[in-house]
């Protein structure tokens, strides 16, 4: 591999990034500027509370920033009337001022230069990486056309720079929260229900009788109306089942914890559905009313009984029959959790169809305490002209592969960035926003050989996260409580629309991703399709359309709509599913045709050798991802993750409570950091747990850095889901190494 472009540590050009900015002494006290930026006439909102929502993560709970009158923002905290926090923002909401207050946010746009035969950063105006930019994105577009330019994104900014993708002509766009997130369940129960369970996703958790969560740990993975409401439904006695080879805090909740072998939940599922159907516990009417393929179904799991599922997932027969009797006496108000984070062990969409299955055999989707009909406000776009058509797009970089993908795949487009003999369609630049991909794709090798064929690579981040050390221009956003977004029109119980703005102006030269998004367009252009001078006038403009203002916006922050479709299903209603037929899909024929199975079929996957441990890895309250992990308030909270081992393990590798240790996997490579062990009952023997997000190795991070180890770097393995192309990433195995490897820590 060529090394076009060096990995550039941000951090050597700290100071002179400051002298650029309004006065370092301004991030420790968290104080805003009040010089008048470029990006229009934020009229700001000081000694006052200013309406926002939370950015920390993707639930997007809407909040008031409380600032000073001298412009300082005190604190943040959730909107009485929002139906995602109740008035409650979890740990990392509350939290969320510290990336506002980061010392070590990037400051200024930065271009990638050689010195003295060195590559490094300079750091630039706004006009010199914009100019920059939009000169390389044309070269792109007149050798290799438009559609050559991609976008990777994650959160708000993505919005923006999709806009200006489309305008320029390329649907190439991204987001690892299908591949490597949800994917694999919006797929199953696409394929089942025709149509999936969103994000906030449509449980009626509060009203539900019994909830199963399987490896779904809700109250570690923190998304706020989630946790209320499961604690909320376990205040009225719900029955709570828990599948997951680790107690959980959910899992310690649970009147049930069913510690399971990791990978075989298939056989657990299908042993289930034999249960409530050979022993006439499903919803009978239901399932005659409104279900498919019910006859080839019960032929389907004749042998998959509890005894035979015992054998493969040590859960006992009959703990699977006691806990389906649970969900059947629930029913309809149960829940079989459809999860979100699905990529596990690459047959990921036939075991959440076996999750929508179970769904549809206990009659939960449209009836209350089960899955509700969300509705939401459908926001006016603003005008502009027509979008080009793309001569090809993210569904040819697939080639036949993955034929239910909705969504685009990120492999298949960092795969389509590699160049190779003969091969057409190849992408050339990427924007890429709000997603740090080093962290958050397993596939290193193709990553990196793609990030050093590519003619133009921008990263716009808040922060010096990994991915910004190879990129060729590096522009720094503001962040969440620094800018106007789009509103929030997330569908749920009863539509809201909430509104963000900023709280404080823009420290130092930090932008807004809009901003940004504009004056790429403008200068490539393409200024038609940003006819507006500030995103206020947007703003303002769809909120008139819908009977508001951005007055009464700034002043409610969440403004409440009536609902007009009914919650759950009408008994007396002609109800119909969103599938072909009308009808829940037992047995998918859409499936069949496409060569996959039409019912899932349990497939035994690799076990660990002797001496090996199965890596398995979730969230942590205080954090989110690796977005969190320079926090200060979060650091404060949890500075860093430990390796969950069982006692007997531990006792057989003699190795001592907080002893720190590196982790080796199945290929050899170790972990860049060493991490602390944490020993617990509350773990099976065969498997070793840790936290998503710490490990880091930039040293511009300077909190995070080297702080715990970082799964990614251990999952080396990644099983890819046929069907949709999500990346299993649970088929890594790793022992313990309790002398430091020779092996100098990348810096
Ligand atoms: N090994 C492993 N891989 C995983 C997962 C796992 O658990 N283990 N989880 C998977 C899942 S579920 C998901 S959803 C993905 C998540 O993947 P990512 O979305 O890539 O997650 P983060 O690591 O949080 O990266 C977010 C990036 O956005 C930046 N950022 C934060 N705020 C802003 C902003 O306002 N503007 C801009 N422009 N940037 C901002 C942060 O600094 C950071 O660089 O990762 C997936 N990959
Ligand atoms: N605090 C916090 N909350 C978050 C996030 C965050 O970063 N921080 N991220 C959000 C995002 S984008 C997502 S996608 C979700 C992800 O959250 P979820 O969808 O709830 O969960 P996962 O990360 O898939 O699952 C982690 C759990 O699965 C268990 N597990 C591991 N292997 C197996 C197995 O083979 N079988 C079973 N049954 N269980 C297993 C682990 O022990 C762990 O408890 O969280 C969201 N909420
Ligand atoms: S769940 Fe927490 S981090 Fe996520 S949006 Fe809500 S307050 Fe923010
Ligand atoms: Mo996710």
């Amino acid at each position: 591999m060529h090394t076009r472009r060096k990995f550039i540590k941000i951090g050597s050009l700290g100071l002179g990034a400051a002298a650029l900015t309004t006065g370092l002494a301004n991030w420790v006290v968290g104080s805003a500027s009040s010089k008048n930026s470029s990006n229009g006439s934020q009229s700001l909102a000081y000694g006052k509370k200013v309406a926002t929502y939370c950015e920390v993560c993707f639930w997007k709970c809407a909040g008031w920033a409380y600032v000073t009158p001298n412009g300082q923002i005190q604190k943040i905290i959730g909107n009485d009337d929002d139906p995602q926090c109740n008035g409650r923002l979890c740990p990392r909401g509350t939290g969320g001022v510290g990336m506002f207050s980061d010392p070590d946010r990037l400051k200024t746009p930065l271009i990638r230069v050689t010195k003295d035969g060195e590559q490094t950063y300079r750091e630039a105006t706004w006009d010199e990486a914009l100019n920059f930019i939009a000169t390389k994105m044309k070269e792109i577009r007149e050798k290799h056309g438009p559609e050559s330019m991609a976008l990777f994104n994650h959160g708000s900014s993505g919005k923006y720079f999709t806009h200006l993708l489309n305008a320029f002509g390329s649907n190439n766009v991204a987001a690892p929260s299908f591949a490597q997130c949800r994917g694999p369940r919006d797929t199953g129960f696409e394929l089942t229900f025709g149509e999936s369970v969103s994000s906030p996703e449509v449980t009626d958790i509060r009203d539900t009788r019994c909830l199963v969560l399987i490896g779904s740990h809700i109250g570690e993975n923190m998304h706020n109306g989630q946790v209320q409401e499961m604690s909320e439904a376990i205040d009225k006695g719900a029955v709570i089942i828990t599948v997951d080879p680790r107690l959980s805090t959910a899992a310690s909740k649970s009147k049930y914890w069913l510690p399971i072998k990791p990978s075989t939940d298939l056989a657990l599922l299908l042993a289930w559905i034999h249960v409530l159907i050979y022993d006439q516990r499903y919803n009978k009417a239901y399932v005659e009313k409104y279900a498919e393929g019910f006859k080839e179904l019960k032929e389907h799991v004749k042998d998959y009984t509890p005894e035979w599922a015992y054998g493969i997932t040590t859960i006992k027969p009959e703990l699977i029959r006691n806990t389906a009797r649970e969900m059947a006496n629930a029913a309809p108000s149960v829940i079989i959790h459809p999860g979100r984070h699905t990529t596990w062990y690459g047959d990921d969409v036939q075991r959440s169809r076996a999750i929508a299955i179970l769904n549809g055999l206990l009659g939960s989707w449209g009836n209350r305490g089960g899955i509700y009909f969300k509705e939401g406000i459908k926001v006016p776009e603003f005008p502009r002209p027509d979008y080009p058509k793309p001569a090809w797009s993210w569904q040819d970089t697939l080639n036949g592969r993955y034929p239910f993908a909705k969504e685009a795949v990120t492999n298949t487009v960092i795969e389509a960035s590699i160049p190779a003999e003969g091969k057409k369609n190849v992408i050339k630049g990427w924007i890429v926003s709000g997603t740090n991909l080093i962290v958050s794709i397993p596939l290193k090798e193709e990553l990196m050989k793609a990030m050093q064929s590519l003619d133009l690579l921008v990263v716009v981040d808040t922060m010096p996260m990994e991915i910004t050390g190879y990129a060729d221009v590096v522009l720094p956003e503001c962040t969440y409580l620094e800018r106007y977004d789009d509103l929030r029109a997330t569908a749920h119980r009863e539509p809201t629309l909430a509104l963000r703005m900023p709280a404080v102006e823009p420290m130092y030269e930090t932008k807004p991703a809009w901003w940004i998004a504009k004056q790429i367009g403008e200068r490539l252009g393409l200024g038609s399709f940003f006819n507006y001078k500030d995103f206020k006038e947007v703003l303002e403009w769809q909120l008139n359309k819908i009977g508001s203002s951005l007055n009464e916006m700034e002043r409610i922050g969440l403004k409440k709509f009536e609902r007009k479709t009914a919650l759950y299903i009408d008994p007396n209603d002609d109800f119909k599913f969103k599938t072909p037929s009308g009808k829940i899909q037992f047995n998918s024929k859409e499936l069949q045709e496409a060569g996959f199975d039409a019912m899932p079929k349990y497939t035994s996957h690799p076990q660990p050798e002797d001496g090996f441990y199965r890596l398995i890895y979730g969230r942590a309250p205080m954090h989110t991802f690796s977005r969190t992990a320079n926090n200060r308030n979060l650091v404060a909270l949890m500075p860093e993750n430990s390796v969950w081992v069982n006692p007997q393990i531990a006792e057989l590798w003699g190795i001592k409570k907080d002893q720190y240790v590196w982790l080796k996997n199945q290929d050899g490579v170790v972990s860049n950091f060493s991490v602390k062990v944490r020993i617990t009952e509350r773990i099976r023997w065969d498997s070793v747990y840790i936290v998503h997000g710490f490990g880091h190795h930039h040293k511009p991070l300077t909190y995070a850095f080297g702080r715990g180890v970082n799964d990614t770097e251990l999952v080396t393995h990644v099983a890819t889901d046929p069907i949709m192309g999500g990346t299993g990433m649970r088929g890594n195995f790793v022992t313990f190494l309790t002398t430091q490897p020779k092996k100098e820590a990348k810096g």
